[in-house]
């Protein structure tokens, strides 16, 4: 049984003095995790842009004017080789993400199972970020042989409803349920830097970190600011927040891998190496994120062999999933799928949107 956190715990901690909670975060570190070894993911965006909803922070939601390449989802061959790209350059996991509200059950669904077959048969770490996901499909995505899901809480509840107003979050909480019921590894974090306060971060720690289980692993994503959406004018994420968002997540889920996620072109590699040390135990590699920029591979490379790490093998802390065939049966009724939209509005959203459309005019 997991301690229950409270807010004013994780608070205090996240306001410890800054020296004080990299020691702190660096010894918890080493009770439960080699600090020598860190997890690297591939993120490949099998379905780009076209996204029915208005998150603030994304470049890919139709609604907003953003300069990306838009593409229909990728085939079963071209993620294989996309998948053996990501193995043969050190990659333990690969993480497909798709531009979804949510899955249907339709043709594209049965095609992102073959996905997962396939790159489970590769033996790595397969992750999927599709958006909202019933009990049903989360089942048959585990009998394919999904290892993790990614669904993140983003901010916290309260703030939430500042930068996404076409769902809500105990949605959000739903589908991580969803997740876990069926087997998968949950991988749920969220991004700083959207305008939210200390208590915020700290806030939707402690909803993660009060979830059960706790999520395998929390990707700590600092807001890159595309221009068209609504968040394109807020300021960079200061590496000394970024650090003491890590430390805070490493202390209050110890089990947790922490995986340092969009951002990392603002971070010098002195800044992700103090990361590193506050327990950071995993990146996003490859030169492209979803959309956005990454940092070159060998750049992150060599900075590993400056720091004396090294990465860390498929299924070291879960058993790799052996496909059933039984993934080819859908439960429910083909077709869309509902879930509710709560329909308020958020005025930064609604201008960012109108801006949209006077520039297609
Ligand atoms: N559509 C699915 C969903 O929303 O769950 C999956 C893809 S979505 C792009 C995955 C995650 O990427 C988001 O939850 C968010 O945390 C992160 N993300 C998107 N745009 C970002 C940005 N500009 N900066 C930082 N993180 C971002
Ligand atoms: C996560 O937490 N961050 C990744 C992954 N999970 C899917 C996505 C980051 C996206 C950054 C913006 C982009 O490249 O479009
Ligand atoms: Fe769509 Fe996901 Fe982007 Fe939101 S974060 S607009 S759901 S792709």
């Amino acid at each position: 049984m997991n301690k229950v956190w409270t807010k004013e715990e994780v608070l205090a901690i996240y306001n410890r003095p800054l020296m004080q909670l990299v020691f702190d975060a660096a010894q918890q570190h080493r009770v439960n995790h080699n600090p020598l070894e860190v997890q690297v993911s591939t993120l490949l965006s099998i379905k780009t842009g076209g996204c029915p909803e208005d998150c603030g922070y994304c470049p890919q939601a139709a609604r907003y004017h953003t300069d990306i390449e838009k593409n229909d989802l990728m085939t079963v061959p071209q993620v294989k080789a996309q998948a053996l790209r990501a193995k043969s350059n050190g990659s333990s996991r690969l993480c497909m993400g798709a531009a979804w509200r949510n899955i249907q059950n339709n043709e594209e669904f049965d095609q992102v199972l073959e996905m997962v077959k396939t790159v489970n048969e590769l033996e790595m770490e397969v992750c999927c970020t599709l958006g909202m996901m019933t009990e049903d499909q989360a089942r048959r995505l585990a009998d394919a042989g999904l290892y993790a899901y990614n669904h993140n809480l983003d901010t916290s509840e309260d703030h939430y409803k500042e930068i996404i107003s076409t769902r809500d979050f105990d949605d959000r909480k739903k589908t991580i349920a969803n997740a876990s019921k069926a087997g998968i590894s949950v991988c749920s974090g969220g991004i700083i830097g959207m305008g939210e306060s200390a208590n915020d971060r700290c806030s939707m720690l402690v909803t993660l970190a009060n979830l059960s289980p706790q999520p395998k692993s929390v990707p700590i994503n600092a807001l890159v600011p595309v221009e068209g959406t609504p968040l394109a004018d807020q300021q960079l994420v200061s590496i000394w927040d970024m650090v003491r968002m890590v430390a805070t997540t490493r202390i209050v889920m110890p089990e947790a891998v922490v995986r340092l996620s969009a951002g990392r072109t603002q971070m010098s590699d002195e800044g992700q190496a103090l990361c590193f040390m506050a327990g950071a135990s995993s990146i996003f590699a490859g030169d492209k994120l979803l959309t956005t920029p990454n940092p070159d591979i060998n750049n992150d490379m060599k900075l590993f062999d400056i720091l004396g790490i090294s990465t860390k093998a498929p299924f070291v802390d879960g058993e790799q999933p052996t496909t059933k065939e039984s993934y080819k049966e859908c439960a429910s009724t083909r077709g869309n799928v509902k879930w509710d939209r709560p329909g308020h509005t958020i005025e930064r959203n609604e201008m960012a949107k109108q801006k949209a459309k006077d520039l297609k005019a």
